[in-house]
């Protein structure tokens, strides 16, 4: 358990600054009060900034983005004050719930805001810009009549999923790159204001806010996550050395090198971040053509909302009572014809209560699909942690509200899928070896993306990174880590972490990466409890009381305990861990080995 003690310890790791001590020392109830009432005003306020921007991401216009950023400005503003105001309480003795709320103020903002108002006013403008440019993105090609035909984000997503000419593939990449490369001038002035606000809480930079939010020093932080990156990356390498092969087979020696990162543009997704779309691509041989849930979806005449629901009786299969009416009533499911939206994918609490909406341009594919029970599980989360006071209503750590939803869509297995009817028989068990690579085409080649986009932020808020080597600096790390490169040259004049949306969109990314790890782990710890002992890729825990019985009471937490707790409440365990992925995919890395006899790995 963590004590009183143990939390002014972390915070004096985190260097916050303590109280100014001229003062008479407050009173234990005197902080009571305090985050009380931080509670309530941050309640209010982050209503307020959550419609405001709900408008603003639904129909992007000069208009709801100058009421968005300034709804967001007021919010800013008051919380970063009282976070300031609570390190008074530094010195006090007080109940350890008190103590952790305390401390989760100072570490509740994304980035706080500077010091001086104006420069607050300058960043909130600043981030529903920078949203706004992105979901506003569009790439213009000349049609097949002539006209320009203009494609957006989830046009060219589908495009990258589904072409396989390298000709049309490298223009889509470049077009959609191209719209980040206004970015660059807010980016660099966002940085700056961020970290100016991190120091008025002070913290070195907004870096090292960002690892603070982990309940253990940064430091220690960052060290956890290279153990993590380095249990799963010989898989990693394994799948790479394969999917070059493939491709080079596929597109030939001179698109694909033997050797050598592979072209980013060739891996079915426009951030190479995930690579199940190329699965037809690198099958194995005599494999039937895999499970084509798309195909099953569409010949089932499912729409979005079909789709939706679903998702959701997954969930109230566990135990979890229906969504409220208003989230099928106020959702935004397609992407309307008639205005700009920010269609990537997102769950919303709009009031921290019951106003659960989610926000998707869903197209009716199995990617989408799983998707679909990712915003659910944040929605689930959401609801599940509505009695807990304000500060308390989040996720174990920001990876947790990532992972829960992935975790139930890893229960969504060929025998589920034949319990609910979507496919008439269940693929004999010697098909296992695609299920899994299509399934490792997904997760595990996402390990390195996940990771590698933060240790980019982070180098840049820290000053190891300026402005005038964004670029370069950004493709040292892809290739370092993910093995690709870019496919066509690139300058300081692109701005290409720009063009993934939770760059200009302010979202860090790392919970992603944890994510990734944790939903294996979790998904351990509900078969587990659900008495399911078979290999963890078949287990589904669909209608299983036991492990919805399980995965509410983590959920129902929220962040009021250090995460350890929380995954302990689902799986026993303590520390992040990455064998139940390893686990998971052992029977494929055994046949990786086979496959990849006689190849150089690595890049
Ligand atoms: O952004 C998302 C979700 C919304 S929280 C759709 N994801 C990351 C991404 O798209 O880059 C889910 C996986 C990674
Ligand atoms: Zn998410």
């Amino acid at each position: 358990m963590r004590t009183t003690r143990t939390c002014a310890a972390l915070a004096a790791l985190l260097a916050l600054p303590t109280a100014v001590a001229a003062q008479a020392p407050p009173t234990a109830a005197e902080a009571k009060t305090f985050v009380d009432d931080a509670d309530a005003q941050l309640l209010k306020l982050s209503t307020e900034a959550q419609r405001a921007d709900w408008v603003k991401s639904t129909f992007i216009t000069d208009d709801t983005e100058a009421i968005a950023a300034r709804a967001n400005e007021v919010l800013s503003s008051i919380q970063t004050d009282l976070a300031k105001r609570a390190t008074r309480f530094d010195v006090v003795s007080v109940p350890d719930d008190v103590r952790r709320r305390l401390l989760l103020l100072k570490l509740y903002a994304v980035v706080p805001a500077p010091p001086d108002p104006a420069e607050t006013a300058e960043l909130t403008r600043i981030l529903a810009s920078l949203e706004g440019t992105y979901g506003k993105g569009k790439w213009c090609r000349p049609g097949a009549d002539g006209k320009e035909e203009c494609l957006d984000i989830t046009a060219l997503e589908r495009l990258m999923a589904e072409s396989r000419d390298p000709k049309v593939l490298q223009d889509a990449w470049t077009g959609w790159h191209a719209i980040a490369r206004p970015m660059r001038k807010d980016f660099a002035r966002y940085v700056e204001l961020g970290n100016k606000g991190a120091a008025g809480l002070g913290f070195k930079d907004l870096g090292v806010l960002w690892r603070a939010k982990y309940d253990m020093p940064p430091d220690a932080f960052a060290r956890e996550l290279d153990r993590l990156y380095e249990q799963v990356k010989p898989l990693y390498v394994s799948l790479h050395t394969y999917v070059r092969r493939k491709l080079r087979e596929k597109y030939g020696p001179d698109v694909v090198p033997a050797q050598g990162p592979i072209p980013a543009h060739l891996l079915g997704n426009m951030w190479a971040q995930t690579w199940d779309n190329v699965y037809p691509l690198v099958a194995p041989q005599g494999a039937d053509p895999g499970l084509d849930l798309t195909a099953r979806l569409v010949a089932k005449g499912m729409d979005p909302r079909g789709m939706t629901k679903a998702g959701e009786r997954f969930f109230t299969s566990l135990g979890f009572a229906p969504l409220p009416a208003t989230f099928w009533e106020r959702s935004l499911f397609t992407k309307p014809a008639d205005r700009d939206v920010v269609c990537h994918a997102s769950a919303w609490d709009i009031d921290f209560a019951d106003d659960l909406r989610m926000k998707m341009c869903i197209q009716v594919t199995a990617e989408d699909f799983r998707t679909i029970h990712h915003e659910l599980g944040h929605n689930f989360y959401q609801r599940a942690y509505n009695r807990q006071p304000f500060l308390f209503r989040d996720s174990a750590n920001d990876g947790f509200h990532e992972a829960v939803g992935d975790t139930v869509a890893l229960s969504v297995t060929p025998a589920y899928l034949k319990q609910i009817g979507l496919i008439d028989a269940e693929p004999d068990p010697s098909k296992d070896v695609g299920l899994l690579l299509q399934m490792a085409l997904d997760k595990v080649a996402f390990i390195p993306f996940g990771l590698l986009i933060d240790q980019w932020r982070w180098k840049v808020f820290s000053g190891e990174i300026t402005a005038a080597n964004y670029n370069a600096e950004w493709w040292k790390l892809r290739e370092k880590y993910q093995g690709v490169r870019a496919p066509t040259p690139r300058s300081e004049q692109d701005f290409d972490p720009g063009a993934k949306y939770h760059v200009p969109a302010n979202v860090p990314y790392m919970r992603y990466f944890l994510a990734d790890i944790l939903q294996f782990q979790l998904h351990r710890g509900v078969c587990r409890a659900a008495g399911q002992t078979g290999p963890l890729h078949r287990c589904s825990v669909y209608g299983n009381a036991q492990a919805g019985e399980r995965m509410q009471k983590m959920l129902a937490m929220g962040v009021s305990r250090p995460w350890p707790e929380a995954l302990a409440a689902m799986t026993g365990e303590k520390q992040m861990d990455a064998t139940a992925m390893l686990d998971y995919f052992a029977p494929l890395q055994k046949w990786l080995d086979e496959q990849n006899k006689g190849q150089t790995p690595g890049w």
